[in-house]
């Protein structure tokens, strides 16, 4: 997508801190290591390849995920947590020093709207910080906000009201303009609580036809990440509920719009691995959120209850992969909400869980598994996926992040270095108890 590689020239974990740490695991994850590149070479599996791959895999942090979230009953703050953008970033910052896997940051406006975005820029590539997506926001009032967004937004049947939020999608283009960033990601609270509340063809039709004036202002090296969820805030339709409906808007939008998952917005027991293999093979699977889901919650951390599920995500990624011959560059992106973590461990648990799922599904014998497939020999086909699924690849991801200059046990090592509590004396903390994400 043409993002910046960006150098870090300021560290917020002291090196001689990972470095110690690392010092300590060094001979047993070596020992780890050795085991599994023998292992893996018995199945023609070159480690050191792996391990490249590995590092080559990025992925964005939510910066309204770096705060703590809450439920719609309450939200519990965390001492340290950070405030702003700023601060935000400084935290996005320490899960890319410690992982070395993600290098930039997805904002959401209007919270993390600051006044000077080149003095933003500045900032985060000070700390090795880059802009991924901008996400716009039409799901919420804000203070001295014109028309409201109670009855929606980009299908609101107010032309004014949708003009507003047309208008703000633009003003996200343009912030992400000034940051780097290369896509705008749309998701929208539209819908309805009641049966007869509206009618569900024209609201479709409205929200087509103000996102067409988004895409009008999108510049010809950005995507349009149209993100579908089956409910919530609406509670008995959603005018985006489904892939269906995304890929429809994105087909009528043009080149630029794509679809973005989001592995929360289904029904339970959904087969999002086969969305993901339909979104690619139609050319509009343009970018994912991360997360994990149990109920009709969203934003669990990644892999921390089905970490299967994310395993034959990337199983499906990495087969698009090969079809697509170089033209696959999904954006990769977390959106969580950490309820009862420091949202710092949560991110650093979900990197391994998103780099582990990568590797095992890298490491899935293909060939082996279209020649079953042909045979109709079940058993071993599900074998060539839960074998690589079994397999514990953690020495492939300790070596990528110290490669990296990250650390080999992250949370250990952020934990010795005492960066919350540092962050407990200087950051305000937060007094808006209130429910609500954040
Ligand atoms: C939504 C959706 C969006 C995120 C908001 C905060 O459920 O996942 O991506 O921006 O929450
Ligand atoms: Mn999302
Ligand atoms: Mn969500």
């Amino acid at each position: 997508m043409g993002y910046l590689t960006i150098d870090r020239k300021m560290s917020l974990i002291p090196p001689e801190v990972i470095a110690a740490s690392n010092a300590k695991l060094m001979s047993a994850h070596l020992a780890d290591y050795d085991a599994l590149a023998v292992r893996l070479a018995r199945e023609n599996i070159d480690i050191e390849h792996m391990v490249d791959r590995l590092m080559t895999l990025q992925v964005g942090l939510p910066s309204w995920g770096m705060v703590s979230g809450g439920t719609r009953y309450a939200r519990f703050p965390l001492p340290g947590e950070p405030n702003n953008i700023f601060e935000k970033i400084e935290d996005c910052s320490v899960v890319h020093q410690l992982t070395g896997l993600t290098p930039r940051v997805s904002i959401h406006l209007p919270w993390d709207k600051t006044d000077d975005y080149s003095e933003l820029r500045q900032y985060a590539e000070n700390l090795g910080i880059g802009f991924d997506a901008i996400n716009s926001n039409t799901f919420q009032d804000q203070t001295g906000q014109a028309r409201s967004y109670k009855y929606g937004s980009l299908s609101h049947s107010n032309a004014a009201t949708r003009e507003q939020a047309i208008q703000h999608n633009i003003d996200c283009i343009e912030a992400g303009k000034v940051l780097g960033s290369k896509a705008l990601t749309v998701w929208i609270g539209d819908g309805s609580n009641f049966p007869g509340q509206n009618e569900f063809t024209d609201t479709l039709e409205r929200y087509l036809e103000s996102l067409k004036g988004v895409y009008a202002h999108l510049p010809n090296d950005w995507r349009l990440l149209i993100e579908h969820k089956i409910y919530e805030p609406a509670f008995y339709s959603t005018v985006v509920q489904d892939w269906g409906t995304s890929i429809l808007c994105a087909q009528r939008l043009g080149e630029k719009a794509q679809c973005l998952v989001d592995l929360g917005h289904h029904a339970p027991n959904v087969n999002i691995e086969m969305i993901v293999a339909r979104l690619a093979m139609f050319g509009k699977l343009g970018g994912f959120h991360f997360n994990d889901s149990k109920y009709g919650d969203d934003d669990l951390d990644s892999g921390s209850i089905n970490p299967f599920q994310l395993f034959l995500v990337f199983n499906e990624l990495i087969s698009a992969e090969r079809r697509a011959k170089g033209q696959f560059d999904p954006a990769y992106m977390m959106d969580q909400s950490h309820n009862v973590t420091d949202p710092i461990e949560s991110l650093l648990n979900s990197a391994r869980a998103i780099a582990g799922a990568y590797v095992k599904a890298l490491i899935v014998d293909r060939d082996a598994l279209k020649g079953y497939q042909e045979d109709n020999d079940v058993i071993m086909a599900h074998n060539c996926l839960r074998l690589s699924f079994e397999t514990d690849v953690r020495p492939a991801l300790a070596m990528a992040r110290v490669r990296a200059g990250g650390a080999i046990d992250p949370i250990a090592t952020y934990r010795a270095s005492g960066y919350r509590n540092q962050k407990m004396k200087t950051r305000r903390l937060r007094s808006d108890l209130g429910g609500g994400i954040v």
